[in-house]
């Protein structure tokens, strides 16, 4: 069936006057949107409705994604595109004198992620629609997302993101789904008049999570997997309990706002409750949807794979173990194998201060039955290890320590498979942070490298470069990622080139209209575009960054005479609102910003720009238009990136440490094809366990280094109050944890490096071209076929249907 721009301006139409009772010419753009939200949606909700059956009808095995952040972006053009209607409607639009560009703007970018993690988990979806895996999400429905950043005098200021205050067209609310979530009270076990062992409760907090689920679109292949997110509510029969609006306030804040931490983990009790309430509503959904397989209890493992995305849903373990024993009468045994064989688990970190740990009173409280299961978890891991590995490695890897749940050590112990998320993060995990856990279970441990949708990060976000690739290699790059390479027979092309830095040129063009419009800074799109775009740490040291603008600008200042290549330095990030030191880093890059930009000797030599509140929406518009890809975290530190792989999807040049998914990349455009400096994550750990670092040492005998710290504590940028200063004492008093200083001098060789380069505009854009042509593999196709092959043991189920 395919869809004439005739019948489509027919059917908006009369959508819009079903809704509002005029005419769409009367229509604001936020209710045009709203209009064309809801006929797509209505349109794919046949394929929807299918798929759900199909999955039940074959009795298909089913992944549930576990994620306590989604980072979906926009969906209008997505879902059009994945459809196959984009064509048609933009078409159609033109004619009622519209355009989609317009509209989409009124779309709420649903922020309910932090960055990586939640991004990771939506390009999953979309992969897993676009492969016909039977795979669903399931999260919160957080009615407040990340918070809105802004600057005021250069510092961060954070509002509140109410993405929900225009309804969302997406979503379905599913009032026959509810579930129900227990905190707190006591618990004991009785005997019940069968004979079973059944837990009692008294005095619980009972909480109504109510499921909405949203359409996960598969790419022209009539597959609409579901993504299932929870929203907390008083339960209807309770209703009467709850007199006063302060008494529904328990209640309501579990699923209000988003946690803004992506690498710091406060043992908040909210965040517990939000955990649980997520995992303990997805189990017993999932459970209640296997009865209408009509199979036994033994075969779950057979039918359903649940996904744990870092430990904040790891609670799935005792809470599907809980449902197996005290619901379903099975013994410890028989739940325990399905649920070890149910779940896998992967890790996204190995900062130390981001894994989570509960305190046992908290948990008890809160969770008292889960915590007895969890107990028991603990006592019997105990009894089987240490006779076998002895007290030492039993007493390193139990998931009660020193008074917490260690909630990384019930993840591994209860799960069939744990992965890292790039080769190197994997064998850091395996020999350092999980090592002793790598010992007792080997065969336990995998890899995989993350991916990214290249629907959403080439097709949609860079049409001009996806024009250019449909020409010169064909179409089927679009379904088949990995014939990207044919791309690099155009190497030699002199055309190819040419037309590939006009693509680029005239991205930039585009952003830089942009950057003037938003912020009113004029950048010359013939300047390098240097982009780091990711959360705000100290380990991805934006101020490594910022160190090196810092120098250039004096540079610039002492040899005015000096052939520069101009150059745009682009930044995007947010800090944790409690992370002092990261928002004292974004505040001196903003004060240097302004003392750049309105320097009349520097011109268009270096302009900064730092975008106030980057997200999903506005990655879209920077990433086609960069010419460098900042990837310059302390080796080890950064599990992967995925950053790193969208710019270099779009033909951006990657300046990186041996560090995450940047290692892959080298393996797959080589060496000479990007700009690699810094310590290697081998000599990261020589130069930690010698125990010798000493940046002051450092700082005193390099002039230019020592010259360019001076300069954020001598005045030299107004605007600062004592950021500087703060940025100075870290670096050079408190011996610079993440080696920004040691790092320095080879990365401003490598600065320079890309400037030569630059210099040679062929050059140039033959090693983006390479960069293009060799970005397949970091397809999330490929990343989720081996998660369905090697974890999940799920099979693709797309056969095609004609609707
Ligand atoms: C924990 C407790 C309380 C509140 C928030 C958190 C929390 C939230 C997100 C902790 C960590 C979170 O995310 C970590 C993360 O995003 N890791 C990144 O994962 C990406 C996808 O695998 C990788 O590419 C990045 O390298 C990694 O930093």
């Amino acid at each position: 069936m395919t869809l004439t721009v005739k019948a489509f301006i027919k059917e908006f139409k009369s959508q819009f006057q079903s809704m509002y009772a005029y005419s769409y010419k009367e229509g604001s753009t936020e209710q045009l949107y709203n209009a064309l939200g809801l006929y797509i949606k209505n349109y794919l909700s046949r394929n929807w409705k299918e798929t759900k059956e199909d999955y039940v009808e074959n009795s298909v095995k089913q992944v549930y994604y576990f994620s306590m952040e989604f980072l979906p972006g926009r969906q209008l053009e997505s879902n059009a595109y994945n459809l196959g209607l984009l064509d048609t409607i933009k078409e159609g639009l033109n004619e009622m004198g519209m355009s989609l560009e317009e509209l989409e703007e009124a779309e709420a970018d649903p922020a309910l992620g932090n960055g990586g993690l939640g991004r990771l988990a939506s390009c999953f979806m979309d992969s897993l629609a676009s492969l016909g895996v039977p795979g669903n999400g399931n999260g919160i429905r957080y009615q407040y997302g990340l918070f809105k950043q802004k600057f005021v005098d250069g510092y961060q200021v954070e509002l509140p993101e109410n993405w929900l205050r225009y309804r969302n067209v997406w979503e379905t609310r599913n009032d026959k789904s509810t579930c129900m979530v227990k905190f707190g009270g006591n618990v004991w076990l009785e005997k019940n008049h069968l004979g079973y062992m059944e837990a009692k409760y008294e005095n619980t907090l009972n909480v109504l999570a109510v499921p909405y689920d949203t359409p996960m679109v598969g790419y022209r292949n009539n597959v609409v997997n579901n993504l299932r997110l929870w929203s907390a509510e008083i339960p209807v029969e309770e209703e009467e309990n709850y007199h006063t609006l302060e008494a529904t306030e328990p209640i309501k804040e579990i699923t209000q706002v988003l946690y803004p931490d992506d690498s710091n983990y406060e043992g908040r009790l909210l965040r517990l409750k939000q955990e649980y309430f997520m995992v303990s509503a997805g189990v017993q959904s999932i459970l209640r949807h296997y009865k209408k397989y009509n199979l036994p209890r033994k075969n779950i493992p057979d039918k359903v794979a649940i996904h744990i995305n870092d430990t904040h849903p790891a609670l799935v373990i005792p809470e599907m173990m809980r449902i197996l024993l005290d619901e379903e009468h099975l013994s410890w045994e028989q739940a325990w194998e399905i649920t070890f064989k149910t779940c896998s688990y992967t890790n996204h970190t190995i900062l130390r201060e981001a894994l989570e740990k509960w305190p046992i009173d908290m948990m008890k409280d809160l969770l008292p039955r889960i915590y007895m299961i969890i107990e028991e978890i603990n006592q019997r891991f105990v009894d089987t290890t240490a006779p076998i590995y002895g007290d030492r490695i039993t007493w390193q890897t139990a998931i009660l320590q020193n008074g917490v749940v260690n909630m990384a050590h019930l993840a591994v112990i209860g799960s069939h498979s744990i992965n890292g998320v790039a080769k190197l993060h994997t064998e850091i995990l395996m020999e350092d942070v999980l090592k002793d856990f790598f010992e007792l279970y080997p065969e336990r441990f995998n890899n995989k490298t993350n991916g990214i949708t290249q629907r959403r990060w080439m097709h949609l976000a860079n049409p001009g470069l996806t024009r250019l690739l449909d020409e010169k290699i064909g179409e089927e790059w679009k379904k088949n990622p990995s014939e990207l390479k044919v791309f690099k027979g155009f190497e030699q092309d002199e055309k190819t080139i040419k037309e590939l830095a006009k693509v680029k040129f005239e991205n930039k063009q585009r952003l830089a209209d942009y950057i003037e419009e938003l912020q009113g800074i004029k950048v010359n799109p013939k300047a390098i575009f240097d982009v780091q775009i990711k959360r705000l740490h100290a380990y991805k040291r934006q101020h490594l960054n910022m160190l090196h603008i810092l120098y250039r600008y004096l540079d610039i200042k002492e040899n005015p005479s000096k052939d520069f290549v101009p150059r745009v330095f682009i930044f995007g990030a947010k800090a944790a609102p409690s992370y002092m030191y990261a928002k004292q880093i974004i505040k001196v890059i903003n004060s240097l910003a302004e003392l750049i930009n309105n320097d009349p000797d520097v011109g268009d030599k270096l302009k900064v720009v730092f975008f106030e509140n980057y997200g999903v929406s506005l990655a879209e518009k920077i990433i086609p238009a960069a010419d460098i890809s900042e990837q310059i975290s302390l080796a080890s530190m950064e599990a992967s990136g995925t950053s790193n792989m969208k710019l270099m999807a779009n033909g951006a040049l990657t300046l990186a440490t041996l560090d995450g998914a940047n290692i892959e990349i080298k393996d797959f455009v080589g060496e000479e094809n990007m700009f690699i400096f810094g310590l290697s994550s081998k000599e990261v750990y020589e130069l930690k366990a010698a125990g010798n670092y000493n940046s002051k040492g450092i700082y005193e005998s390099n002039e230019k280094l020592r010259h360019t710290l001076d300069a954020l504590t001598n005045d030299t940028i107004p605007g600062l109050n004592g950021e500087g200063y703060a940025v100075f004492d870290s670096l050079v008093n408190y011996n610079d944890e993440y080696f920004v200083l040691k790092d320095f001098e080879s990365y401003i060789k490598a600065q320079e490096k890309v400037d030569a380069l630059y210099r040679n505009t062929d050059e140039w854009t033959r090693k983006s071209l390479l960069n293009i042509a060799s970005s397949a593999p970091f397809s999330a196709d490929y990343t989720i076929k081996r998660y369905a092959d090697d974890i999940w043991k799920v099979k693709q189920h797309s056969e095609q249907k004609d609707s």
